[in-house]
C-alpha cells in the first residue's frame, strides 16, 4: 500500500468513524492486499455488503447485480463454500467487505498485440471504445466470435440507413412506460418525471404512494441514467454480461454437434441405460423416429437432432439445450420420457404450455399432444409447430419453431435486442415489441446463462456475440447510477408578508409578481417543500427597493438538483391613505375593534358585516376569518376575523378593524364548551392568547378573566340568554 493511499485511507477512517459512529456499525479499512480495481457485483441474488469478512456481521446494503465495487483490498474472512477470500470495497458512498466468488474482476488485457484480432475488429468496424475489453476476451477465450452490429436509425431512408445516434435511441427507450425497474431499486433508479413520480403525494410518508405503479408486481418507471447504463453496449464487453449479446440464431460455422456433445455431456440426452441395471452402457443415446415429412424411420443421435433443429427453425443449437436442461434439468423430468399415463410417446424438451397449476408437466404433455385447444392440434399448430409431438424429434423441433417464432426468428436474436428493439431494420416494430419491460432483464439472463456455461465447464464453446454499435456513443461507458438519495425538489407552498402572489401559487407554476406599496420596506418569504430531504434557499428577509425586486427561491433535492422559483416584487411609490373606518347598523367600532356583532342574530355573517361597511370610493375591503382565509359572504366569522380597507393596488390597509364576539374565544363564531375550555387554560394554566381572544374572554369588561365570565358563557350555553357584545 502506498503512502498516499494509507493517508487517505486513515483519513477515511478517522471521517468514517467520527461521522457515523452513532449510526450503523462500520467497516473498517483492514490491513490487506492492496487490489484498486473496479469489479461488479456478478449473482443475480445480488450481493450483501458487509460491516466485518464474515456472513454473520450487519449487512449495510444489499448491491443489486452489475453493481459497481472499487476493490480497495482483500483479506482472508470467513470461510464460504471453500472460498476465505473478501474484498473490502468501496459501493457508492459506502464502504464494506464483500465475498470474493460475488464480485466480477475486470478484464486481465493480453500480454502482447494480436494484429489478426486487431484487423478483425477493424474489418467488424468496432469503435475503439468497444477494442479494450474485446481484446481481453478474446485472449481469455479464443474461440468466441464477436460480431459488430451496426445499428440503424428507423427514421432514415430505407435505402440509405443511416447509423443510430446513442442520444437517440435512449430518448426513444425513456418514454414513460417502456423501462421499469423493481419497487426496491435504487431512487437513482427511478424514473422522478411527472408521468411517473408523483412529488405531490410525497408528504403522505409512504413512497410507494409518490410512484406510478405499473403493476400488482410493484414496477415503476425507470430513470433515464439506468436506461442508460442499461442501452450502452460497452457497459456489458466482460466475459458474463457479454452473454446479453449471445447470438440465439443459428450460426452454420460454430454451431456444429461436437460443442453440442460437449453440451448434453453427462445428461439424460448423452448416454445409453441399460434398462436392467440402471447404468450407463457407454453406448451414445440414439432416437429412431418417423419423419412425417416423407414417412421414412431414422435414427439420430440428440447432437444431431439439436444440430438439425438449428438448420430448419433457425435457432441457436447451444440455446435450445440450455432452455432444456433449465426445464427439464440435467437427468430429465417426466416431460420427456414419453412414460406418463395418457401421454405415453409425447414429449415436451422445452415445458412449452406447462402452465402452473394442477400438474405442470401433464398439462405441457397435454400441450404436445392436444395443442391449446386441448382437444387436438388446429391446422395451424401441425404447420407451424409441428404438433402432435409423438417423438423425441419432432418435439425438439417443434419446440424450437415455437421458441423462434416469436422473438428470435424476427431479428431480435439476443437477450438485448429483445428488450432493446431499436434497430431500423428490426422486423418488428422499432422501439416496440420489446420481450420484457424490466430494464435489467438482459443482465439478469445474462448471468443467468452464463452461469450455467461456467457451471458445465463450457465457456469455451465457440459463441457467437452479436453486439450492438451505435453512433456518437458518450466518450465514457454510461455509469450504473448509485445514489440512493431523492430527486424531489417541488414546493408544497409559498408565503409572504405583504402583498399577494399573482398567479396564486401552484407547484409546477415558476415564476410570480408581488406588488407592495411604499411602506412596505422588507418581505418575508418561506416555502414549504414536498419532500422531508428537499431543502430551501433564499428564504427569510430580504430588504426592498422601489422598483423591481427579483427574489429567486431554490429548491435543492437531497441529490442537489435545483428547482427555481422567481417572485418580482415590485414595490410602488404610493402611500396609502389612513382613514377612520365607518361601521352603520349599529356595529360599533372602539380601539381598532368591531363589536356587537351577536351571533344569535346572524350579525357575524361576513355578507351582512360587509353591508355595513362605509367604503370610500378607490377603496376595496378584505375580510378575513380568524384563520387568515378570505371569507365569502356567507361565512360566519368569530373573534379575531379582520377587515381591510385598501387603497387602489396598496399592499399596507389604510384600515384595519378585528372582530370580536364576546364569549367565542376559539374564533368558530360560536359559543359552545370549546370557548369554555380555553377560558379555563387561561384562568388556570395561564395560557397565552392574542390580545382579541383575551378581550373576548373578558365578557364582564372588568379587565379579569375569572368565575364571573365563565359563569356568562355557562349560563349563555344552558340558558340561552345572550351575552352583551356593545
Ligand atoms: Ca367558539
Ligand atoms: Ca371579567
Amino acid at each position: 500500500m502506498s503512502i498516499k493511499r494509507s493517508i487517505v485511507f486513515i483519513l477515511v477512517a478517522v471521517l468514517f468513524a467520527s461521522v457515523c459512529f452513532t449510526t450503523a456499525p462500520n467497516a473498517a479499512p483492514p490491513e490487506g492486499e492492496e487490489i484498486g480495481k473496479i469489479g461488479q457485483i456478478r449473482t443475480a441474488n445480488g450481493a450483501s455488503l458487509r460491516s466485518q469478512p464474515t456472513r454473520r456481521s450487519s449487512r449495510l446494503s444489499l448491491l443489486r447485480i452489475c453493481f459497481p465495487v472499487e476493490i480497495l483490498a482483500k483479506v482472508v474472512g470467513q470461510e464460504v463454500d471453500g472460498v476465505n477470500t473478501w474484498y473490502y470495497v468501496k459501493a457508492g458512498t459506502l464502504e464494506g467487505y464483500v465475498h470474493s466468488t460475488l464480485v466480477m474482476l475486470p478484464m486481465v488485457p493480453p500480454p502482447k498485440v494480436d494484429p489478426d484480432f486487431e484487423a478483425y475488429m477493424t474489418d467488424q468496424g468496432f469503435p475503439e471504445s468497444y477494442k479494450p475489453n474485446l481484446r481481453s476476451l478474446h485472449y481469455k477465450y479464443p474461440n468466441w466470435v464477436f460480431k459488430a452490429q451496426h445499428i440503424k436509425d428507423v427514421d432514415s431512408p430505407k435505402s440509405n440507413r443511416k447509423p443510430l445516434i446513442f442520444q437517440k435511441a435512449l430518448d426513444a427507450e425513456s418514454k414513460p412506460g417502456i423501462n421499469m425497474v423493481f419497487r426496491s431499486s435504487l431512487l437513482s433508479h427511478r424514473s422522478y418525471e411527472s408521468s411517473d413520480y408523483y412529488y405531490w403525494n410525497d408528504y403522505k410518508g409512504s413512497e410507494m404512494n409518490a410512484w406510478k405503479i405499473y403493476d400488482a408486481g410493484g414496477w415503476m418507471g425507470a430513470s433515464r441514467e439506468i436506461i442508460a447504463y442499461s442501452l450502452d453496449p460497452r457497459n456489458f464487453l466482460n466475459e458474463q454480461q457479454i452473454f446479453q449479446f449471445e447470438l440465439l440464431s443459428y450460426n452454420k460455422e460454430v454451431h456444429t454437434v461436437e460443442p453440442v456433445q460437449m453440451a448434453i455431456a453427462g445428461t439424460f440426452m448423452d448416454k445409453e441405460i441399460d434398462e436392467e441395471t440402471g447404468e450407463e452402457t457407454g453406448e451414445v443415446k440414439r432416437v429412431t423416429f418417423t419423419d412425417h415429412r416423407d414417412d421414412t424411420t431414422r435414427t439420430l443421435t440428440y447432437p444431431e437432432i439439436f444440430i438439425e433443429a438449428a438448420e430448419i427453425t433457425n435457432v441457436n443449437p447451444f440455446f435450445l439445450v440450455q432452455r432444456c436442461l433449465m426445464e427439464v434439468s440435467r437427468d430429465g423430468s417426466n416431460s420427456v420420457f414419453g412414460k406418463v399415463e395418457g401421454y405415453e410417446n409425447y414429449y415436451n424438451f422445452y415445458n412449452i404450455g406447462a402452465t402452473a397449476g394442477g400438474s405442470p408437466i401433464a398439462n405441457g404433455l397435454k400441450y404436445a399432444r392436444y395443442g391449446r385447444t386441448g382437444s387436438g392440434p388446429t391446422a395451424d399448430e401441425q404447420e407451424r409447430y409441428w404438433l402432435p409431438w409423438n417423438n423425441q424429434w419432432r418435439a425438439i423441433i417443434g419446440g424450437a419453431f415455437w421458441i423462434g417464432s416469436g422473438y428470435i426468428n424476427k431479428g431480435q436474436d439476443t437477450q438485448y435486442s429483445q428488450k432493446f428493439n431499436i434497430d431500423g431494420d428490426s422486423l418488428t416494430t422499432t422501439y416496440g415489441h420489446q420481450y420484457m419491460g424490466n430494464v435489467y432483464a438482459p443482465c439478469y439472463e445474462a448471468a443467468r446463462v452464463y452461469g450455467m456455461y461456467e457451471k458445465e465447464g463450457l465457456l469455451n464453446m465457440p459463441f457467437v456475440f452479436k453486439i450492438p454499435v451505435l453512433a456518437e456513443l458518450p466518450e465514457a461507458p454510461s455509469p450504473y447510477p448509485t445514489s440512493n438519495e431523492s430527486l424531489s425538489n417541488w414546493l408544497k407552498s409559498v408565503s409572504i408578508s405583504a402583498g399577494t402572489l399573482t398567479p396564486a401559487f401552484n407547484p409546477e407554476i415558476y415564476s410570480y409578481s408581488v406588488t407592495v406599496d411604499a411602506t412596505v420596506n422588507e418581505i418575508t418569504i418561506s416555502g414549504e417543500p414536498f419532500h422531508e430531504k428537499c431543502t430551501v434557499n433564499n428564504t427569510g428577509i430580504h430588504p426592498l427597493n422601489e422598483g423591481e425586486n427579483t427574489i429567486v427561491l431554490e429548491a435543492v433535492s437531497e441529490r442537489g438538483t435545483k428547482r427555481q422559483y422567481t417572485i418580482v416584487v415590485n414595490k410602488t411609490d404610493q402611500i396609502p391613505t389612513v382613514i377612520n373606518p365607518t361601521v352603520n347598523d349599529s356595529y360599533v367600532t372602539r380601539e381598532g375593534l368591531l363589536l356587537n356583532a351577536c351571533p344569535e342574530a346572524g350579525r357575524n355573517q361576513a355578507g351582512k358585516i360587509r353591508a355595513a361597511l362605509d367604503i370610500p370610493e378607490r377603496m376595496t375591503v378584505t375580510i378575513k376569518d380568524a384563520m387568515g382565509n378570505v371569507a365569502t359572504d356567507e361565512t360566519l366569522l368569530g373573534t379575531g376575523a379582520t377587515i381591510e380597507w385598501f387603497e387602489g393596488s396598496a399592499s399596507s390597509p389604510s384600515a384595519t378593524l378585528t372582530l370580536v364576539i364576546y364569549g367565542d374565544t376559539s374564533g368558530d363564531g360560536f359559543i359552545n364548551s370549546d370557548d369554555l375550555t380555553e377560558i379555563l387554560e387561561q384562568m388556570y394554566k395561564g395560557v397565552d392568547f392574542p390580545s382579541a381572544v383575551l378581550k373576548a374572554m373578558d365578557t364582564t369588561r372588568d379587565g379579569f378573566i375569572n368565575s364571573d365570565d365563565l359563569t356568562d358563557v355557562l349560563v349563555h350555553m344552558y340558558k340561552g340568554q345572550p351575552i352583551d357584545q356593545q
